[in-house]
Protein backbone atom coordinates (compact mmCIF):
# COMPACT_ATOMS: atom_id res chain seq x y z
CA UNK A 1 0.00 0.00 0.00
CA UNK A 2 1.13 3.71 -0.49
CA UNK A 3 2.04 5.74 2.24
CA UNK A 4 -0.98 8.77 2.34
CA UNK A 5 0.81 12.29 1.64
CA UNK A 6 -2.36 14.40 2.40
CA UNK A 7 -2.74 18.32 2.58
CA UNK A 8 -6.22 18.89 3.63
CA UNK A 9 -7.45 22.89 2.94
CA UNK A 10 -9.00 23.52 5.94
CA UNK A 11 -10.88 26.14 7.56
CA UNK A 12 -12.10 25.97 11.42
CA UNK A 13 -15.91 25.29 11.54
CA UNK A 14 -15.80 24.44 8.33
CA UNK A 15 -16.70 20.80 6.56
CA UNK A 16 -12.74 19.84 6.12
CA UNK A 17 -14.06 18.71 10.01
CA UNK A 18 -14.92 15.72 8.03
CA UNK A 19 -12.24 14.29 6.63
CA UNK A 20 -9.74 15.75 9.19
CA UNK A 21 -11.98 13.95 12.13
CA UNK A 22 -11.27 11.02 10.03
CA UNK A 23 -8.15 10.98 9.76
CA UNK A 24 -7.57 11.52 13.69
CA UNK A 25 -9.70 8.65 14.34
CA UNK A 26 -7.13 6.48 11.73
CA UNK A 27 -4.23 8.08 12.37
CA UNK A 28 -3.27 8.75 9.49
CA UNK A 29 -0.59 11.72 9.43
CA UNK A 30 -1.46 15.03 7.40
CA UNK A 31 -0.95 18.49 6.52
CA UNK A 32 -2.94 21.59 6.87
CA UNK A 33 -3.31 24.36 4.07
CA UNK A 34 -5.50 27.58 5.56
CA UNK A 35 -6.18 29.49 2.61
CA UNK A 36 -8.26 32.66 3.66
CA UNK A 37 -11.87 31.79 4.21
CA UNK A 38 -13.20 34.93 3.07
CA UNK A 39 -17.10 34.02 2.19
CA UNK A 40 -17.27 34.29 -1.83
CA UNK A 41 -13.92 34.34 -2.12
CA UNK A 42 -12.33 31.64 -0.89
CA UNK A 43 -8.64 31.36 -1.00
CA UNK A 44 -8.63 34.32 -4.00
CA UNK A 45 -6.85 33.49 -7.16
CA UNK A 46 -4.59 30.30 -5.52
CA UNK A 47 -6.94 28.50 -4.29
CA UNK A 48 -9.94 28.88 -7.33
CA UNK A 49 -6.94 26.78 -9.18
CA UNK A 50 -7.05 24.19 -6.96
CA UNK A 51 -11.15 24.16 -6.29
CA UNK A 52 -12.90 26.31 -8.75
CA UNK A 53 -16.07 26.12 -6.49
CA UNK A 54 -13.68 27.63 -3.90
CA UNK A 55 -14.86 25.48 -1.28
CA UNK A 56 -13.50 24.05 1.73
CA UNK A 57 -12.74 20.90 1.84
CA UNK A 58 -10.10 20.15 -0.86
CA UNK A 59 -7.91 17.21 0.05
CA UNK A 60 -4.97 15.67 -2.55
CA UNK A 61 -3.30 12.51 -1.61
CA UNK A 62 0.37 12.67 -4.01
CA UNK A 63 -1.35 13.69 -7.11
CA UNK A 64 -4.67 12.86 -6.29
CA UNK A 65 -7.40 16.15 -5.84
CA UNK A 66 -11.11 15.93 -4.11
CA UNK A 67 -13.63 18.65 -3.88
CA UNK A 68 -16.36 16.77 -1.80
CA UNK A 69 -16.45 16.14 1.69
CA UNK A 70 -18.32 12.64 2.40
CA UNK A 71 -16.36 11.34 -0.83
CA UNK A 72 -13.16 12.39 1.01
CA UNK A 73 -14.09 10.70 4.25
CA UNK A 74 -14.78 7.37 2.01
CA UNK A 75 -12.05 7.64 -0.19
CA UNK A 76 -9.59 7.47 3.35
CA UNK A 77 -11.53 4.87 4.91
CA UNK A 78 -11.34 2.28 1.60
CA UNK A 79 -7.86 3.46 1.03
CA UNK A 80 -6.17 3.23 4.32
CA UNK A 81 -8.72 0.72 6.04
CA UNK A 82 -10.27 -1.49 7.48
CA UNK A 83 -11.62 0.17 9.74
CA UNK A 84 -15.28 -0.01 12.08
CA UNK A 85 -15.71 3.85 10.90
CA UNK A 86 -17.37 1.76 8.09
CA UNK A 87 -20.23 -0.43 8.23
CA UNK A 88 -19.66 -3.23 5.56
CA UNK A 89 -22.60 -4.76 3.18
CA UNK A 90 -22.73 -8.11 5.74
CA UNK A 91 -23.21 -6.26 8.57
CA UNK A 92 -27.23 -5.81 9.58
CA UNK A 93 -26.72 -2.01 9.59
CA UNK A 94 -25.36 -1.27 6.62
CA UNK A 95 -28.83 0.03 4.74
CA UNK A 96 -28.98 2.55 7.59
CA UNK A 97 -25.32 3.07 7.47
CA UNK A 98 -25.54 4.42 4.07
CA UNK A 99 -28.66 6.11 4.42
CA UNK A 100 -27.47 8.68 7.18
CA UNK A 101 -24.24 8.95 5.90
CA UNK A 102 -26.09 10.83 2.79
CA UNK A 103 -28.46 12.22 4.46
CA UNK A 104 -25.84 14.32 6.24
CA UNK A 105 -25.45 16.16 2.87
CA UNK A 106 -28.27 15.17 0.30
CA UNK A 107 -31.22 15.85 2.50
CA UNK A 108 -29.82 18.08 5.19
CA UNK A 109 -27.90 21.09 3.10
CA UNK A 110 -30.46 23.21 1.33
CA UNK A 111 -32.14 24.22 4.48
CA UNK A 112 -29.08 24.27 6.77
CA UNK A 113 -27.51 26.26 4.02
CA UNK A 114 -30.03 29.16 3.57
CA UNK A 115 -30.52 28.91 7.56
CA UNK A 116 -26.89 29.78 7.65
CA UNK A 117 -27.49 32.63 4.94
CA UNK A 118 -30.37 34.34 6.04
CA UNK A 119 -29.63 34.37 10.36
CA UNK A 120 -26.04 35.20 10.04
CA UNK A 121 -23.72 34.99 6.50
CA UNK A 122 -25.69 37.81 4.65
CA UNK A 123 -25.63 41.65 5.38
CA UNK A 124 -28.52 41.72 7.95
CA UNK A 125 -30.77 44.09 4.91
CA UNK A 126 -30.47 40.87 2.81
CA UNK A 127 -31.37 38.20 5.05
CA UNK A 128 -35.57 37.19 4.56
CA UNK A 129 -36.86 36.41 7.89
CA UNK A 130 -39.34 34.46 6.11
CA UNK A 131 -36.68 32.18 4.44
CA UNK A 132 -35.03 31.38 7.82
CA UNK A 133 -38.27 30.57 9.14
CA UNK A 134 -38.97 28.05 6.68
CA UNK A 135 -35.50 26.72 6.91
CA UNK A 136 -35.99 26.08 10.89
CA UNK A 137 -39.01 24.66 10.40
CA UNK A 138 -37.36 21.89 7.65
CA UNK A 139 -34.77 21.60 10.02
CA UNK A 140 -37.04 20.87 12.96
CA UNK A 141 -38.63 17.84 10.89
CA UNK A 142 -34.79 16.20 10.17
CA UNK A 143 -33.69 16.63 13.95
CA UNK A 144 -37.04 14.87 14.66
CA UNK A 145 -36.41 12.42 11.88
CA UNK A 146 -32.68 11.69 12.84
CA UNK A 147 -34.02 11.45 16.62
CA UNK A 148 -37.00 8.59 15.61
CA UNK A 149 -35.91 6.70 12.96
CA UNK A 150 -31.93 7.20 13.21
CA UNK A 151 -31.50 6.77 16.95
CA UNK A 152 -34.56 5.53 18.63
CA UNK A 153 -32.53 4.89 22.29
CA UNK A 154 -29.57 3.73 20.45
CA UNK A 155 -26.09 5.57 21.11
CA UNK A 156 -24.95 5.69 17.35
CA UNK A 157 -26.73 5.66 14.37
CA UNK A 158 -25.66 3.04 13.13
CA UNK A 159 -23.60 -0.70 13.60
CA UNK A 160 -22.93 0.58 17.65
CA UNK A 161 -20.15 2.73 17.08
CA UNK A 162 -18.80 5.59 15.59
CA UNK A 163 -18.99 5.84 11.92
CA UNK A 164 -19.01 7.99 8.89
CA UNK A 165 -22.35 8.39 9.12
CA UNK A 166 -22.21 9.98 12.79
CA UNK A 167 -19.24 12.29 11.11
CA UNK A 168 -21.66 13.50 8.24
CA UNK A 169 -24.49 14.42 10.83
CA UNK A 170 -23.08 15.75 13.85
CA UNK A 171 -21.35 18.33 11.51
CA UNK A 172 -24.69 19.79 9.67
CA UNK A 173 -25.81 19.89 13.42
CA UNK A 174 -22.44 22.01 14.72
CA UNK A 175 -23.91 24.22 11.83
CA UNK A 176 -27.33 24.45 13.05
CA UNK A 177 -25.71 25.42 16.74
CA UNK A 178 -23.51 28.30 15.29
CA UNK A 179 -26.50 29.75 13.97
CA UNK A 180 -28.20 29.45 17.64
CA UNK A 181 -31.17 27.39 15.82
CA UNK A 182 -30.41 24.22 18.37
CA UNK A 183 -31.79 25.16 21.57
CA UNK A 184 -35.16 23.67 21.35
CA UNK A 185 -33.92 20.42 19.12
CA UNK A 186 -35.07 16.77 20.75
CA UNK A 187 -33.66 16.10 23.65
CA UNK A 188 -32.05 12.92 22.77
CA UNK A 189 -30.53 14.54 19.87
CA UNK A 190 -28.67 17.28 22.16
CA UNK A 191 -27.34 14.27 24.40
CA UNK A 192 -26.50 12.61 20.94
CA UNK A 193 -24.92 15.88 19.74
CA UNK A 194 -22.63 16.60 23.55
CA UNK A 195 -22.08 12.57 23.25
CA UNK A 196 -20.14 12.26 19.76
CA UNK A 197 -18.39 15.98 20.26
CA UNK A 198 -17.06 14.65 23.82
CA UNK A 199 -14.66 11.96 21.73
CA UNK A 200 -10.96 12.94 21.90
CA UNK A 201 -10.99 12.76 18.06
CA UNK A 202 -13.64 15.59 17.34
CA UNK A 203 -11.81 17.64 19.76
CA UNK A 204 -8.42 17.17 18.04
CA UNK A 205 -10.54 17.58 14.59
CA UNK A 206 -11.95 20.94 15.63
CA UNK A 207 -9.20 22.32 17.81
CA UNK A 208 -7.75 24.88 15.50
N1 LIG B 1 -20.71 19.62 -0.72
C1 LIG B 1 -19.45 20.26 -0.42
C2 LIG B 1 -19.78 21.63 0.19
C3 LIG B 1 -18.56 22.48 0.44
C4 LIG B 1 -18.96 23.81 1.06
O1 LIG B 1 -20.04 24.36 0.81
N2 LIG B 1 -18.06 24.40 1.88
C5 LIG B 1 -18.34 25.66 2.56
C6 LIG B 1 -17.78 25.58 4.00
S1 LIG B 1 -18.50 24.28 4.93
C7 LIG B 1 -17.59 26.80 1.89
O2 LIG B 1 -16.45 26.64 1.48
N3 LIG B 1 -18.21 27.99 1.79
C8 LIG B 1 -17.56 29.17 1.31
C9 LIG B 1 -18.39 30.00 0.38
O3 LIG B 1 -19.44 29.51 -0.05
O4 LIG B 1 -17.97 31.11 0.07
C10 LIG B 1 -18.66 19.36 0.56
O5 LIG B 1 -19.32 18.63 1.31
O6 LIG B 1 -17.42 19.36 0.53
Amino acid sequence: MTAPDITLYYAPLTRAIRPRWVMEEMGISYRLERPDFKHGNVGGDTFRDINPLQKIPAMRDGNMLMLESLAMMQYLTGKYGPTDLVVTPDEPDYARYLEWLHFGEASMVMANSLMLAHTMLLPEDKRNPDLARWAKSEFDKQARVITDRGLEGREWLAGGRLTLADMSIVYILLLVKLVKQFGDAPDELKAYFGRVTALDSWKRATAD
